[in-house]
């Protein structure tokens, strides 16, 4: 079912097997203030949701739809078809035993016309989607803006740090 919830970020996967990687997704949204709808939506297996729920997240007010699924990871481009809003693809490595291979070409391979901004493979792809969909509502948001370079800052300090205790 199509959540009546409203975010600006809408974290979408495909299967619950997904829940524990993209949780550093929703996490990292969390610490930015962003409660983020989340549902489990198959391209292949709920397919007449999935188009819903592309039709209807714009009026809604999503403004960036984070969409992640493993195997022939169809869900960020079926639902790219049928919105303007941007579309952060997040390939996730399943029980097919290509360690996400697949999923990440079934995200790419966009055809010209329909973008998918694809991220890397699991837990990195799922933290980065959600700092993308940050940097996305930043152009119009000054708090999360700054909130950004903080994040920045940090993990400069942090690689310094770790230097350091090595000299
Ligand atoms: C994809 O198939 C899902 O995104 C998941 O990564 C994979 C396997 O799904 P389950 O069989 O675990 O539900 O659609």
């Amino acid at each position: 079912m199509v959540s009546e919830k409203t975010s600006a970020v809408a974290v979408v996967m495909g299967s619950d097997s997904d829940m524990a990687v993209m949780q550093s997704c929703i996490e990292q949204l969390h610490d930015f203030g962003i409660e983020p709808i989340v549902q489990i939506i198959s391209a292949h297996r709920t397919p007449q949701i999935a188009a819903e729920f592309a039709d209807s997240a714009a009026a809604k007010g999503i403004k960036v739809i984070i969409a992640a699924a493993g195997m022939a990871a169809h869900l960020a481009g079926a639902l790219a078809a049928r919105t303007m809003l941007p579309v952060i693809g997040v390939p996730l490595i399943s029980s097919s035993g290509l360690e996400g291979i697949d999923a990440l070409l079934s995200t790419i391979q966009m055809p010209p016309g329909v973008p998918v901004a694809t991220m890397a493979i699991g837990k990195a792809g799922a933290k980065n989607a959600a700092i993308l969909a940050l940097q996305i509502l930043a152009l119009t948001d000054k708090t999360l803006q700054e909130k950004l370079i903080t994040l920045r800052k940090t993990q400069k300090n942090n690689v310094i740090k770790k230097d350091s205790a090595l000299q």
